[in-house]
Parts: structure tokens; sequence; C-alpha cells
């Protein structure tokens, strides 16, 4: 994959970098994406699973949903773009991973300097508010009616991820805000830019000067803001971009 010599430029001037990842990061190890034909809401909506009010109406549809992921992410393997990432991590002084992605790939990659901004598929909290998070050690549950997981405190444990009109964590939203203004480069990949806080990321580093460069297959909102887009699969692009820089 050729880049624009101007990007190369970018690259090697750099010297705080945000990388921004969204569920087409994963697309090319088998994890269907959110929004895409075939994706993951293809069945659901969005309320209809990743809310607490959707848990509390139906914790065993929920969990179901949650558990299938689970076998499919235990399935899947990191691709050719998580491991650039983690390789160009090693690389550079000042580099920050921000993904909305639950599924670990990055961290099985050998991603370390990681913010996970919308949680992760495999821990478990506590659907009543308790403190206390579980991990599951990244073994799915066994296929069929498992019983549901309880908290000491007796209510279900629930996915520790982020639902739709739930904070973010506050520790990690204030990492990646902090990383994001600071940068002077910001790589967007695999993300439909939807998703509010999340989505704001790379218009905040735009603001503080950053070079922004979007990672997609498609189009999105993203893409009018981008300095330079690579309309190109993540384990593609990202490799090109590692053996430029
Ligand atoms: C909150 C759960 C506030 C985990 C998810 C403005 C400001 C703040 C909030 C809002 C706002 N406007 C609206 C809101 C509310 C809402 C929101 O943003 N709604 C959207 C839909 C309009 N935000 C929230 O509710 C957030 N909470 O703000 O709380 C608050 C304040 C006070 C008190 C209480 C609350 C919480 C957001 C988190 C929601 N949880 N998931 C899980 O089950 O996974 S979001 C869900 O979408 C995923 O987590 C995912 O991370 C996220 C974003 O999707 P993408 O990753 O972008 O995936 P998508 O499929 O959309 O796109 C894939 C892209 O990849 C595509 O562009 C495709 O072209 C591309 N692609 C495909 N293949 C490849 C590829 N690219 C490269 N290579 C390939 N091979």
């Amino acid at each position: 994959m050729n880049l624009d010599t101007r990007l190369i430029g970018r690259l090697h001037a750099a010297r705080r970098v945000v990388v921004v990842t969204g569920a087409g990061m994963s697309a090319e190890s088998g994890i269907p994406t959110f929004r895409a034909a075939g994706g993951l809401w293809r069945h659901y909506r969005p309320e209809d699973l990743a809310t607490p009010a959707a848990f509390a109406r139906d914790p065993a549809l929920v969990w179901a949903w949650y558990r299938g992921r689970q076998h499919t992410v235990a399935a899947a393997e990191p691709n050719a773009g998580h491991r650039a990432l983690a390789r160009l991590e090693k690389r550079l002084a000042d580099w920050h991973l921000v993904t909305q992605n639950v599924d670990g790939l990055h961290q099985r990659a050998g991603s370390r300097a990681l913010t996970e901004l919308h949680g992760s598929l495999w821990r478990l909290t506590c659907s009543a508010g308790c403190p206390r998070v579980e991990g599951t050690s990244g073994r799915p549950v066994p296929p069929g009616d498992a019983p549901l997981p309880r908290c000491a405190c007796g209510a279900w444990q629930r996915p520790g991820v982020v639902w739709f009109g739930e904070r973010l964590d506050e520790a990690a939203l204030s990492r990646a805000w902090a990383a994001a203004s600071a940068c002077d480069l910001l790589i967007a990949v695999g993300t439909s830019g939807v998703v509010y806080p999340a989505a704001a990321l790379p218009e905040l580093a735009k603001a503080g000067g950053a070079t922004i460069v979007e990672v997609n297959v498609e189009e999105t909102p993203l893409t009018p803001v981008a300095d330079f887009v690579l309309r190109a699969p993540a384990a593609t692009a990202l490799p090109a971009l590692e053996a430029a820089w």
C-alpha cells in the first residue's frame, strides 16, 4: 500500500501519538462490527440489548448475546493490524491506544498503553452497583443455559461494559481526553464515529492542532475532518503505516 509522502513526513515528525479504534479494528479477526449489514445489531436495536433497562427487563437475553460474543472472540485471533499497533507502541515514546472495543484483542496482541473506554467483555460487575469487579479469566461460559452469574450481594452480575445512557469510567475518559488534547497525531481506525463521547476525540485532537488520519473501508462523519484518509482495511493499512514510520 503506497502512502502519501506528506503523511510519511507527519509520521516521522510525530512526537505524541494517539490511536482510537472501533469495531472495524477486529473485523478481520472475524468479529462482526455493530452497524454493518451483517453486524452485531442486525437482529436487535442497541436499546434492546446494550442498556441497563434491557438487562433489568431480560438479563438472560442480554447474557445470551454477550456470551455469544465471548465465544466468537475466544475463537478469534488478533489480526495484523492489532500486531502492528503493539509493535509501534514499543518503538514510540509517547503513544496512547484508546479503544471502544471490549474484545481484549489489543491486549492479546501485546498492546499495554491502552484505555478501554467501553469496558471489557471479560469483566463482570454487579448490576446492583457493588464496587467489586470480577475477571472471567478470558474463558467463555460453556454453551447452553449456564446459570446467570450472581454477585455476593445476591444481585445478577452483568458484563463489565458501558451501556448506552451509562457514564464512562471517569479515569478512562480523562486519560483519553488528556491524550487526545495533547497529541500531534491521531489515527482513528475502524470506527463509524457515531458514539459519543468517544467520537469527540478526533475533533478534540484536531482543535489542538493534531494531524488526523482515518483508516476505514467506508466514509464516516470523521472523513471530512481527517487530513489523510486510508480507505483500506485495518490489517492492510496499519502494517503499511508501521513500515513507513
Ligand atoms: C454517555 C457497549 C452520558 C459495549 C456501546 C453526546 C455526548 C454524550 C453522549 C451522547 C451524545 N449524543 C448521544 C449520546 C448518547 C450515546 C450515543 O453516543 N449514542 C449514539 C448512538 C448517538 N452515548 C452514550 O450513551 C454513552 N454514555 O454518554 O453517558 C451520561 C451522562 C450523565 C449521566 C449518565 C450518562 C455510552 C456509549 C457507550 C455505549 N456502549 N457498546 C458493547 O456491547 O460492545 S457502543 C458500541 O458502539 C460499541 O461499544 C462500539 O464501541 C461503539 C462504536 O461503534 P464502532 O466501534 O464505531 O463500530 P461500528 O460498527 O459502528 O463501525 C465500524 C466501522 O468500522 C465502520 O465505519 C466500518 O466501515 C469500519 N470497518 C469495517 N471493517 C473494517 C473497518 N475499518 C477498517 N478495517 C476494516 N476491516
